[in-house]
């Protein structure tokens, strides 16, 4: 017999829908988006766009590359029926791109994570392959000093063996202190389902989620 408080907790999976495309730092103060966001983070080429379409289960939703530094926006994606936005970032730590435009992006970053108000959580992704870098240290030390919550993501788990993964998730566990981080792939699905629960969880608690009918007036 299946257990009835299991079956009404089950929500169907929410779609993603492009809301904005934002490449300047004016275009940021512009924005008047206030619904709650969820940040993808995380170094160039670890898999934040890619991320972005396994959970929307579309394949050009957001612009992917194998070469590093793809995504050169801040681009919000609205959560629907629920009624937050996840935020796909620039990558860091791309030594090859200029000096001027690095810089422009860590601008965009910076301020696009110091004075979005509305930010809920960030979800912080590490590649499973790579030893922890000094810059997702600098990330999370950002987070904890703005009691941003982070959700840890170690992304590309098709790549690397059982053991390296697990390593990997004690090392971030300690680092953050938090929950276990979130193992996934986008090319196998692995983590997918658990991921969309600790996101929804974080950008808008069932209690508090709008219901579909509402859901318009809050798009800005
Ligand atoms: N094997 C495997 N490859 C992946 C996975 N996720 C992403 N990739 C590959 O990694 C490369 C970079 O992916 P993106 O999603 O563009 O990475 P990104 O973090 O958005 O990169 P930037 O926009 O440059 O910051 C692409 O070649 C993807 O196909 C995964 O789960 N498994
Ligand atoms: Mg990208």
């Amino acid at each position: 017999m299946t257990d009835p408080s299991a079956e009404k907790k089950k929500r169907p999976e929410p779609t993603l829908e492009l809301l904005a495309t934002l490449y300047t730092l004016e275009q940021l103060e512009a924005a008047t988006h206030d619904m709650p966001q969820i940040a993808l983070a995380g170094r160039s080429n670890v898999g934040k766009s890619s991320l972005i379409n396994a959970l929307a289960r579309r394949k050009k939703l957001a612009k992917v590359s194998s070469e590093p530094g793809k995504t050169r926006s801040v681009n919000l994606f609205e959560v629907k029926p629920d009624g937050f936005c996840l935020t796909d970032l620039p990558g860091y730590g791309y030594a090859r791109r200029g000096h001027e435009e690095r810089r422009n992006w860590a601008a965009l970053i910076q301020k696009y994570l110091e004075e979005t108000r509305s930010l809920r959580a960030l979800a912080l992704l590490i590649d499973c392959r790579i030893p922890t870098q000094e810059s997702d240290r600098v990330m999370a030390d950002f987070a904890k000093a703005h009691h941003l919550p982070v959700i840890a993501v170690l992304t590309k788990a098709d790549k690397c063996t059982l053991r390296e993964r697990s390593a990997q998730q004690k090392t971030w566990e300690r680092i953050l202190g938090g929950a276990k981080p979130v193992v996934v792939s986008s090319v196998t699905r692995l983590g997918i389902d658990e991921l969309w629960e600790r996101l929804r969880a974080a950008g808008a608690p069932e209690e508090s989620a709008p219901s579909s009918e509402s859901d318009e007036s809050s798009v800005n």
